[in-house]
């Protein structure tokens, strides 16, 4: 312990202690909320970040054998270092452990989802490694202030003990945590289990010929799983295995239903391309997603269950307590509406609603999509109040036509001549019949489409034109089948979703 006295190595352990009860901190919140932790976010980062061949190294065993433990080493240097210079620096344990948090917040805000959440965790390691550090790094200038005659004394025993019972404090929070992430996560790691090895009978999409134009910067027509948007209202991720999954559906019916997730595969299985958006998403923003998804028409069990008269809506449940009242009408009509339980071919991610949710073309996902869906009640909007509905949201929740510009992208820069401009249009289940083009104000022109399977997906959407050297420009508008065309007129996203024309301006030299 005398060594401890001008060594830098106690400020060293010091910091790496303290450095590792936040990161154990934000994992074992994150695993409470069943959210990914910053670590792994951070791995995940890098991993996408690296090129393609030490990518899929990375993702392999041997990769990984390699990569955790140098990345850990990394981080426990980078501590160490903390720890030594809050010697001299009051301010290195904010910063320092800042320059970690701000990876962790980074790789955060790259992912789809549950950011808010993560953040959280992420705010409450970072404050742990702060408090832990500096209260250490008190106690320990107290010994370390201590001349070598003092330091023997009854004063010096005391000091190095107040040092050592809040290093002993700060492990014991980090070893707590760790035990409690560990435990947190069981719940999540089965259904990653669960859902690796699922034999779905469900088929690979293979994007029907033709509903992608050429233009480079068109977002992918088929929006690949990562890159779907996510909407939850609950901070915590529900884990649901198909095992333990059922589906009730009762209410103003002859005869109540109850599926388990093997009496629903043993149905027919239905596929289809559907474009799903949300009533928040903004004039030309980004919360929708087209895939091609795999599950069970709701019409038919529905007609099973008996559909009594006076019934007009069907209140869904999810296992999080999240409900929509969904318009009786969408379910049982020709369209596929359905328990979906694949998303692009593969069984549903957790975050999409892993084991089962529902999809219904033409409606926006709040009053329809419900994720890790468990109950069905068939009931009278008269009756009911759901989630958003109760918040002021419109109850029926129908989409309405929408178009997008993608290329060029908003101030973008472009040689003068050709410019090709593209993006995409959507009216779920009542279909696109064309998209028109205005270039500075001038007059609307036909853009060519790409092909659709069907009226319930986006339709991609092309036009070219000659330009001058200068700013331009570039206003869409979609008209749907049967000719209405979409409204100029300004609406908020909120009751019941936007209105305008998406425009963008760039420019040509
Ligand atoms: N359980 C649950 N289901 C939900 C929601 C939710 O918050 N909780 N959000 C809804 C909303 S508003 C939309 S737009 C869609 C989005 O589905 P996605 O997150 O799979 O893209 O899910 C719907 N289903
Ligand atoms: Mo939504």
């Amino acid at each position: 312990m005398a060594a401890m006295k001008r060594s830098g190595v106690a400020w060293a352990l010091a910091g790496v202690v303290a450095g590792l009860a936040g990161i154990a901190v934000d994992y074992a919140l994150a695993s409470l909320w069943n959210q990914q932790h910053a670590l792994a976010a951070v791995a995940g980062l890098v991993r996408d970040t690296v090129p393609g061949p030490l990518e899929n190294w990375g993702r392999e065993n041997n990769g990984k054998a390699i990569t955790i433990p140098i990345g850990l080493a990394l981080v426990v240097v980078l501590f160490a270092v903390v720890g030594r210079a809050t010697r001299r620096f009051w301010w290195a344990p904010v910063a320092g452990y800042g320059v970690v948090a701000l990876l962790g917040t980074l790789a955060v805000l790259d992912a789809t989802a549950g950011q808010l959440p993560q953040l959280v965790a992420l705010g409450a390691g970072y404050a742990v490694s702060v408090v832990a550090m500096t209260t250490t790094g008190e106690r320990l200038r107290r010994v370390q202030d201590l001349d070598d005659e003092q330091a023997v004394t009854p004063l010096g025993r005391t000091r190095r003990r107040d040092f050592l019972t809040i290093v002993g404090v700060v492990a014991a929070v980090a070893g707590v945590s760790t035990v409690v992430g560990r435990f947190a996560g069981r719940g999540r790691r089965a259904v990653q289990d669960e859902r690796a090895i699922a034999r779905l009978p469900v088929t690979s999409p293979s994007v029907p010929q033709g509903a992608r134009v050429d233009a480079r910067g068109v977002r992918p027509w088929m929006t690949p799983v990562e890159e779907f948007y996510l909407i939850d209202t609950s901070f915590s991720r529900p884990r649901v295995l198909a095992r333990d999954w059922q589906l009730r559906i009762h209410g103003l019916v002859d005869a109540e239903i109850t599926l388990t997730f093997d009496d629903l595969l043993q149905r027919e299985v239905t596929e289809d391309w559907i474009t799903l958006n949300c009533v928040s998403n903004e004039v030309g923003g980004g919360l929708i997603g087209n895939a091609w998804w795999s599950g069970v028409r709701l019409a038919p069990l529905l007609a099973e269950a008996g559909v009594q008269d006076g019934a007009d809506c069907v209140l869904q449940t999810s296992v999080d307590g999240w409900d929509c009242s969904t318009p009786l009408a969408a379910l049982t009509d020709d369209r596929n509406a359905m328990l979906a339980v694949a998303m692009n071919g593969e069984a549903l991610t957790i975050e999409h609603g892993y084991p089962v949710r529902t999809i219904v073309p033409g409606l926006y996902g709040y009053v329809s999509g419900t994720k890790w869906v468990v109950d069905m009640e068939v009931t009278r909007f008269a009756d009911v109040e759901a989630y958003w509905t109760q918040r002021g949201w419109g109850e029926m929740g129908p989409v309405k036509i929408a178009s997008r510009v993608d290329v060029p992208a908003e101030g973008a820069e472009l040689p003068a001549g050709e410019v090709v401009v593209a993006g995409s249009a959507w009216m779920q289940h009542t279909g696109i019949e064309g998209v028109e083009v205005q270039v500075d104000g001038g007059p609307w022109t036909a853009a060519e489409l790409g092909t659709v399977p069907d009226a319930d997906t986006w339709v991609q959407w092309r036009a070219t034109a000659d330009l001058a050297a200068g700013e331009h420009t570039v206003t869409v508008r979609a008209v749907q089948a049967g000719g209405e065309v979409q409204t100029s007129a300004v609406a908020d996203v909120l009751p019941d979703g936007a209105t305008g024309l998406h425009s963008v301006t760039f420019t040509t030299s």
